[in-house]
């Protein structure tokens, strides 16, 4: 009897349903009794007319949500006539909103309020905008406060973003192979769209809306013209319709050679009128099947990809092209910067620079140019991207990576909030002080006329979308970003918590620091003091410092980090490549004076030797085998933070990381072992004491190989 009723109990304290991750962070579970009674009282009468398709998805989402987290439905009214309504809406769908004084006309466009008015004599909360998405994400920031258990009876909010366009860039394929997915295959159902339209593209949307993203490319940048063909539009319409009540506007990218490739002319020459001609129908085509398409995404000569420059053109020539033929849509060109030339780089660091600044002031108003965080390519860390602050005429969009390509794939818990952060606020000194990276990318500094931040997608098909339940904390944490890049990491780190796991500060605290510390750990098990570009060749997983010869020299690990028996590192300074010239005068001379540049760039600018004297007082030598060991033992601490923390997370989700953290440790420690082995072949110096020497010998981490890891194609 007693083993009966303890079974029952157990069963009492588990969830109700078990939790995969599919609900991401709107779960709208139950809040606790108490939290519900504080809350009840502002959500008795709910008063929003649902005049668009937009506002009927608001209002659904926030029924959706008070029946999930108060267990009950506010009844609706046409207008407020007790206590505690909710009057949403914007001033021309909810006559009641028209007649405060709400403070819309500050916003910016979907920007949003939360107010306590008092309406016809009721205390009331408005949550209202100027436009139909705005009331959507006051809906979902309203939502957000209550899964975040904070107080809203005197709420008073005002959101604007600065950042117009907030985009997922899907490296996604059309055979629904993603480049770099590590959560299965592409969520575009290809082969059954248009007449199949997946209801989980609306959970899509809903997730998007909920972070403030309003602009999705579905294809690949290595793209496939075939996506530009009338079959494949009328796929991407059906996607499009079901994103627009969210505000989403659908993308795509465009293969510079797409005029030869399905459209039969000789050349995609830009300034050949033939080709001009040719995308200029191709634009009125797309518009007639999707009115509010956004644009193009364009990469173009960098690996391999075509462009103007197969041509004798420049970038600005090709993408002025397709400028011109968007423009009377209403369309935008985003031309991607990473780029680099086929022919033997002098430092592929400094090469889109060299490219791009001096096309500054030559694109049409209509063309954003894209740059990754950092110059090399999306590495554990990077120095800021020295374009950013150098094209005072050209808006610049930032491109993050939210899937991890080089950072462990799906199974390394690593929050990227910190590390984005990081980015945005580093000071680019141009043309002064305080011109940090986010001001210039959202238009402070140069007045740009247009802003973006684009995150590369982190989505598949997975229950759980993004490969690990901590994994979608990168694309939650993109979006939140995205709407404003000046928020704290943590504070949205503490945010996704709460809403994916629990409020209970015995969750929270320990889960927020293991997020905190998590890419630092990273960062010390894979490349630490500024090393790059050191992984697997091709497929990019696991360690490969050893990786040489081959087509390229900038494709191999060796032309990074330059170890001999004098040192390591890569010389970028004055004496070196001189890439630190790239970056304004007091950027330049911190990045080159060894003494002054912060360590966790060191060898990313310098190549010293394995007895130079590290901060710590420990040689080079001592210090990586130092960090790359750190690394490995906080990966392990955090698996046992994790281990604590079983009994307040529902089993499955808890299990999955669990498994997931005990994968990092081991790989965590294969990334160390390796390395050592590798590096002291030069450095030929003995581990520090108390360190242990690598598991299995340097040959046979040299034989690992992967041909079938996923993400490569
Ligand atoms: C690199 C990826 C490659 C992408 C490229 C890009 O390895 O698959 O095509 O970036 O951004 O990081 O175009």
């Amino acid at each position: 009897m007693s083993a009966i009723w303890a079974l029952c109990a157990a069963l009492l304290v588990q969830p109700a349903s078990a939790e995969d991750g599919y609900d991401l962070w709107l779960r709208y579970q139950p809040l606790p009794p108490a939290q519900r009674g504080i809350y009840a009282p502002s959500a008795a009468q709910l008063v929003m007319p649902a005049t668009s398709p937009t506002l009927v998805a608001a209002k659904e989402e926030l029924l959706r949500g008070l029946n999930g987290l108060l267990s009950q439905a506010p009844a609706t009214s046409e207008r407020v006539s007790k206590a505690g309504a909710l009057l949403v809406g914007t001033p021309q769908s909810n006559p009641q909103v028209a007649q405060l004084d709400l403070g819309l006309k500050g916003l910016t466009p979907q920007g949003y309020v939360l107010r306590q008015r008092r309406v016809d004599g009721h205390p009331t909360l408005v949550i209202a905008a100027n436009d139909d998405v705005g009331v959507l994400y006051g809906v979902f920031h309203f939502l957000r406060l209550l899964q975040t258990q904070q107080p809203v009876d005197k709420v008073d909010v005002s959101e604007s973003s600065r950042i117009q366009l907030r985009m997922l860039n899907h490296w996604d394929n059309l055979d629904r192979t993603v480049e770099r997915g590590y959560s299965g295959a592409s969520l575009w159902d290809w082969h059954k769209l248009p007449d199949y339209v997946d209801p989980r593209y609306t959970d899509y949307a809903r997730a998007n809306a909920s972070l403030g993203i309003n602009a999705t490319v579905l294809t690949n940048v290595n793209a496939n013209a075939m996506a530009l063909t009338p079959t494949y539009l009328h796929k991407a319409e059906a996607l499009a319709k079901v994103f627009r009540p969210y505000g989403i506007r659908v993308y795509l990218t465009a293969r510079f050679s797409a005029p030869v490739e399905i459209g039969g002319l000789k050349t995609a020459d830009p300034l050949d009128p033939q080709v001009q001609k040719w995308w200029q129908a191709k634009a009125a085509e797309i518009y007639k099947i999707i009115p509010d398409f956004g644009g193009l995404l364009v990469k173009a000569n960098s690996e391999g990809q075509p462009g103007p420059q197969d041509y004798g053109r420049t970038h600005a020539d090709g993408a002025n092209m397709m400028a011109d033929a968007v423009k009377p849509f209403g369309g935008t060109v985003i031309w991607r910067a990473f780029v680099y030339s086929n022919e033997q780089p002098d430092d592929r660091a400094k090469q889109a620079y060299d490219e791009f600044v001096p096309l500054d002031g030559k694109f049409r108003d209509n063309v954003l140019v894209q740059v990754k965080n950092g110059a090399i390519d999306f590495q554990p860390r990077e120095p800021f991207h020295p374009l950013f602050g150098a094209m005072p005429k050209t808006p610049l969009a930032m491109e993050f990576q939210i899937t991890k390509e080089y950072l462990g794939f799906a199974t390394h818990l690593v929050y990227l909030g910190t590390f984005w952060e990081e980015v945005l606020r580093e000071d680019t000194y141009r043309p002064r002080k305080g011109s940090t990276v986010a001001k210039i990318v959202d238009g402070t500094v140069h007045n740009y006329a247009r802003t973006a931040i684009a995150g590369v997608a982190n989505v598949g098909v997975d229950r759980n979308w993004s490969g690990s339940q901590f994994d979608q904390a990168n694309w939650y944490a993109f979006g939140r970003l995205a709407w404003n890049p000046m928020l704290s990491s943590k504070d949205i780190a503490e945010e996704w918590l709460r809403m994916t796991f629990s409020n209970d500060p015995k969750f929270v605290e320990p889960a927020l620091g293991m997020m905190m510390k998590s890419h630092e750990a990273v960062v010390d098990y894979m490349t630490p003091l500024g090393l790059h570009h050191l992984m697997g060749r091709g497929h990019h997983y696991g360690p490969g410092p050893w990786v040489e010869g081959g087509p390229r020299a900038d494709w191999t690990s060796v032309y990074f980090h330059r170890a001999d028996a004098n040192g390591i590192g890569f010389d970028r300074t004055r004496k070196g490549s001189d890439a630190v010239s790239q970056y304004a005068p007091q950027v330049a001379a911190v990045f080159n004076d060894v003494k002054r540049i912060p360590e966790k760039f060191l060898l990313w600018f310098h190549h010293l030797p394995w007895d130079y004297r590290t901060k710590s007082g420990r040689i080079l030598w001592d210090e990586l085998v130092y960090r790359y060991t750190r690394g490995v033992d906080t990966v392990r601490e955090m698996g046992k933070t994790w281990q604590s923390l079983a009994p307040l997370v529902d089993s499955q989700r808890h299990a999955e990381v669990a498994a997931f953290l005990k994968i990092q440790e081991q790989e965590a420690k294969w990334w160390r072992d390796a390395s050592i082995a590798y590096f002291q072949t030069f450095s030929k110096r003995p581990l520090p004491s108390g360190f242990a020497p690598p598991e299995h010998s340097l040959d046979y981490y040299k034989s690992l190989e992967f041909p079938y890891a996923p993400g490569h194609h």
